[in-house]
């Protein structure tokens, strides 16, 4: 049977801000407060959607969440009206209301961990929320998510959902950005490796001085138990945690994967060659050939790696049989990142092409190419499944264009998010998007 790696882009929300929300996350911190254009972030990303469509890959898209999130501020207090809970948490608790204004959710990388049929033990295609609590703006996500999941891969004999993880930074689990599955073809079995940053109960893993390490070990065990992974078909990798404290706050910002190549930075792991010895073992014993591209430090330091999201990009396979890399604006801008690139193309081996995007909006706030998809390698019969609505065609992207341009504003600062009308707006908004998506009711506005 075909089968095919799906990509989900996330849908920039129309409340795109930048918050400085997220300590660890260079580019989220360094571009706090400055003013933001949602309308823009929101086309370039879908741009990116067209043109992977266009180049024949299967493209779907993820909805964004209801913001100001009024049902998180109620939680911290605030009360009246919604218009009266905003005015309150803008008078006395600006940084609550930013954080409940974040559209942090279009990087759906962090949505969640996809395991596919082939690897799990029940045969379905089986996925667990992220409960991204080491940031609070990030930890009201998965309620929402796993409704949009839900929705979008609803029938229960090819798709099961799992709920977040217990919500304790003991259990942080940032989804698939610290998740990625080698394998021959995706309908095949493969092998799952889940990359963390500190173990919670382990005190012999060493865990980063500065930065916080979002991804626990106990996390990813859990998940891979929920999705009834074989020991054979996971393997586990350290971060190494002095990254961490570079600004890798994520996996997916030093190395990337797909098929059976990894491509990473030298500094990325501990204990990297035992990791790679186990991953050629694992994926040998199904028969795959494991192959990896290292990035040597003496060409591209982790710097440069962070400063142009190298690694944050998309590793993908065309109908040839070849690989293509999908990397953000800022690796043309930077000289070595460039020349680096140029050469491994040049050279042939694995990696034939490279395509730039912008996507400045989103990374602006450390959001690039790989951060804004989730994922999810599916079987004929369980794309088949999948709500139609949601898979990109050029119509959709037509209608989300004029959609975008019919409800965002292009320029958005910290003070207008009090404004009340952002709110009506947004509600608007994501009411068009459901039905325009076939999603139904999926936003506490429309369930309350
Ligand atoms: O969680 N930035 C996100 C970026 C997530 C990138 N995802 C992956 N690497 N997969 C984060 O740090 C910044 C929001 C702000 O500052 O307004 C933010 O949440």
């Amino acid at each position: 049977m075909k089968s095919y790696e799906v990509n989900f882009d996330g849908l920039v929300g129309p409340t795109h801000n930048y918050g400085g929300l997220s300590y660890g996350n260079v580019a989220s911190q360094s571009n706090s407060q400055q003013s933001s254009n949602p309308k823009e972030a929101a086309l370039q990303g879908l741009q990116k959607m067209k043109a992977l469509m266009d180049m024949g890959f299967v493209q779907g898209v993820l909805a964004p969440q209801e913001r100001p999130d009024v049902a998180a501020l109620r939680n911290l207090g605030f009360s009246g009206s919604d218009a009266q809970v905003i005015q309150q948490a803008a008078q006395q608790a600006m940084p609550l209301l930013v954080a409940s204004c974040s559209a942090s959710s279009m990087w759906v990388a962090n949505a969640a961990t996809v395991s596919p049929s082939a690897d799990t033990a029940d045969g379905r295609v089986h996925f667990t929320a992220a409960n991204l609590n080491c940031k609070y703006h990030r930890s009201i996500e998965h309620p929402t998510t796993s409704r949009v999941l839900g929705a979008m891969f609803a029938d229960p004999q090819h798709f099961a959902h799992h709920a977040a993880l217990p919500a304790v930074a003991q259990f942080g689990d940032e989804g698939a950005a610290n998740h990625t599955r080698f394998c021959r073809e995706y309908g095949e079995a493969g092998v799952e490796f889940f990359a963390f940053g500190r173990s919670a109960f382990d005190t012999r893993y060493p865990a980063p001085q500065k930065y916080p390490a979002r991804q626990t070990l106990e996390a990813s065990q859990a998940v891979a138990r929920l999705h009834g992974l074989k020991d054979d078909g996971v393997v586990y990798g350290q971060q190494n945690p002095a990254v961490i404290d570079a600004g890798v706050f994520h996996n997916d910002v030093i190395a990337v994967g797909n098929g059976e190549v990894l491509f990473y930075h030298e500094d990325a792991f501990l204990n990297t060659e035992q990791m790679l010895g186990e991953l050629q073992a694992k994926l040998g014993k199904l028969g795959g050939n494991f192959q990896s591209v290292c990035v040597p430090r003496a060409l591209v330091s982790v710097e440069d790696a962070v400063r142009s999201y190298l690694f944050n990009s998309q590793l993908l396979t065309r109908a040839d049989g070849s690989m293509l890399l999908i990397v953000p604006e800022e690796c043309r801008a930077n000289e070595r990142v460039w020349h680096y690139l140029q050469g491994l193309t040049a050279s042939g081996v694995l990696i034939r092409e490279v395509k730039v995007f912008d996507l400045k909006q989103s990374m602006q706030n450390g959001g690039g190419p790989a951060c804004l998809r989730l994922r999810v390698a599916l079987n004929e019969t369980e794309l088949a499944a999948v709500n139609p609505g949601v898979i990109m065609t050029a119509p959709l992207y037509d209608t989300l264009t004029q959609w975008v341009h019919k409800h965002y504003r292009d320029s958005l600062r910290e003070s207008d998010l009090a404004d009340p009308q952002l709110l009506l707006e947004c509600r608007t908004a994501l009411d068009e998007l459901t039905q325009i998506l076939k999603l139904g009711a999926v936003y506490p506005f429309q369930i309350n």
